[in-house]
């Protein structure tokens, strides 16, 4: 699965309809856990509890994310070694006053938070403490890039947005990608399978959802595929859009999920 975006309640909802059994299966999660969706803190949490046969690659909201959780320990920091709670932490800064706590956009300097995420835990959940977000920037830290599994003699590779081997890496991807190849894994679009790809192998992705008419990757909210003869390299892009459709109205949004063993995939609504 990918692109769970703050929506646990449907996540949960597909362990269920695929009988997720973690003595017997793997669930990999493709990146972006938070951001746009309701219920960041229930997939905050569950990422905490390090479910069982649960793996977590790193997407950009997540690499954001760590960002504002650095943020976060930076304005709660009050210099005496201590964090105070982010919740008061206009109480321990100079030129704030109560009244500009959250609504201030000044309090914000210390983080983009360009979803609003970070607002809404702090607003939302007054028993959240810099340590909790310490915690968070700590775990996505260690979320790996990539995933590879060898399912059935096939190569699998599983990434948030595109994968791209090194040495296809070139100088001018470099221009677009400047942070480097990790960049390209979590932010790639329509360079995912221009550029991306792997010798003799299969592509899981996410990033772009398949819903937007126009788009390259546009499948009418189905997992949309297409291979690559020259590097025998076949792509599937998972991200149905799930947080669109259920809370911007975006029709034909889903969230689907692809069995590696035999490639089929489940959709949360509908059956195809
Ligand atoms: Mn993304």
């Amino acid at each position: 699965m990918s692109d769970i975006h703050g929506c646990y309640t449907e996540y949960m909802e597909m362990l269920e309809k695929i009988k997720f059994d973690p003595k017997k299966d793997e669930v990999i999660i493709a990146g972006d856990i938070v951001d746009r969706g309701p219920e960041n803190l229930e997939m905050l949490r569950y990422m905490e509890s390090k479910p069982e046969s649960v793996a977590f690659l790193m997407g950009n909201h997540d690499y954001d994310f760590i960002g504002y959780c650095r943020g976060v320990e930076i304005m709660c920091d009050k210099g005496d070694g201590e964090w105070c709670k982010p919740s008061e932490a206009y109480l321990y800064r100079k030129n704030y006053k109560p009244s500009e706590a959250y609504h201030n956009k000044k309090y914000y300097d210390y983080f983009s938070d360009d979803y609003g995420t970070v607002k809404k835990l702090i607003t939302g959940y007054d028993e959240l403490m810099a340590e909790d977000f310490n915690h968070w920037k700590q775990l996505m830290c260690e979320f790996p890039y990539y995933a590879k599994r060898t399912i059935n003699g096939r190569n699998y590779i599983i990434v948030h947005a595109g994968y791209i081997d090194e040495t296809d890496f070139h100088l001018d991807l470099s221009f677009s990608y400047p942070r480097g190849i990790n960049e390209f894994y979590i932010w790639a679009r329509d360079d995912a399978i221009i550029y991306g790809g792997a010798r003799d192998s299969t592509i899981v992705f996410g990033h772009t959802p398949t819903i937007f008419p126009g788009e390259i990757f546009y499948s009418g909210g189905r997992v949309w595929y297409d291979e690559n003869p020259k590097k025998n390299c076949r792509f599937f892009n998972i991200d149905c859009g799930l947080v669109y459709g259920k809370y911007d109205g975006v029709h034909n949004a889903n969230l689907a999920c692809i069995r590696l063993e035999d490639e089929k995939v489940f959709y949360l609504y509908g059956d195809m």
